[in-house]
């Protein structure tokens, strides 16, 4: 109780969750992203139902001097951030590699890796000097497996879990924790988003099939951060019990 969690991402889907999950269980919360009028209904909501310290943060994690500006200059009541979830992320398209476009590898590039690895090394130094933290990276099955058309997107998962393998070896002894939480297919803005904006595209992709919520996946990265800071659950795989791998589900298995 007391701790501070900086979430990435929190003006939609998962991050979106994970605030409401840390809030209702006593965490104070530093919401970021870059709408920032949805940070601030967000914040109103979760002082509301659950009378929580709420720090609204615009804050595009490709910026990397905004980053490091940002975060290195917290108000002194928020600069000790106990848990950090990288969640911020997002996939651009779902062409082949031969016809991609530049733009969308380099937005995927620039957010999912270089934007981690800014937020990282502007709270990461911290939590070394205090001798504790925790950082949770939201990878996804995608950097597991790959399927037609996930090129660039599966490869920058692919780096979120190489370098949480990576970190816990580096912070071996400082008491930091890293931890991976890697959904399949989750109901968000996610698909909205890969398709510029093409809503009805996106929610084909939901049909006829019962996938994650946003909620699914911020309790298991609630039950993670919650664990006696002995325990590390070092990689959780969760997937809609209606698909079977990132290529195989309820709609076409039959075809397999
Ligand atoms: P959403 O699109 O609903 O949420 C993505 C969040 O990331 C938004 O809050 C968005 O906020 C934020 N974001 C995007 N770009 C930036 C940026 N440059 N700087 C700061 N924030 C940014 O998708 P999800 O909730 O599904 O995605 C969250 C994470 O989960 C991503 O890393 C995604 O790869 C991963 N994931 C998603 C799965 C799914 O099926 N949905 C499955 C596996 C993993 P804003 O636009 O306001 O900046
Ligand atoms: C998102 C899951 O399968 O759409 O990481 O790539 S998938």
């Amino acid at each position: 109780m007391g701790k501070i969690a900086l979430i990435t991402g929190a003006s939609s889907g998962i991050g979106e969750a994970c605030a409401r999950v840390f809030a209702q269980n006593g965490i104070d919360v530093i919401i970021s992203a870059r709408r920032l009028e949805k940070l601030v209904k967000l914040e109103k909501e979760l002082k509301e139902r659950f009378g929580a310290r709420v720090l609204p943060l615009k804050l595009d994690v490709r910026k990397k001097d905004e980053v490091f500006d940002y975060l290195g200059n917290l108000p002194d009541k928020w600069k000790e951030v106990d848990i950090l979830v990288n969640n911020a992320g997002l996939s651009k398209g779902l062409e082949k590699l031969q016809d991609g476009k530049v733009e969308n590898w380099e937005v995927m590039i620039d957010t999912n890796i270089k934007g981690l690895l800014y937020v990282t090394k502007a709270i990461l130094p911290k939590m070394v000097e205090r001798n504790s933290g925790t950082i949770v990276n939201i990878a996804s099955i995608a950097g597991h497996e790959t399927y037609p058309g996930g090129n660039v997107y599966c490869a920058t998962k692919a780096f979120v879990l190489q370098l949480s393998k990576a970190m816990r070896m580096d912070l071996l002894g400082t008491g930091v924790r890293v931890i991976s939480i890697d959904p399949g297919m989750v109901e968000t803005e996610f698909s909205i988003v890969r398709f510029d904006g093409d809503k009805e595209r996106a929610k084909k992709v939901y049909e006829n099939i019962n996938p994650l919520t946003a909620n699914d996946i911020a309790e298991a990265v609630w039950f993670a951060v919650s664990r006696p800071s002995h325990v590390t659950v070092e990689d959780m795989v969760i997937m809609p019990t209606e698909q079977a791998s990132v290529l195989m589900n309820i709609k076409n298995y039959k075809n397999f």
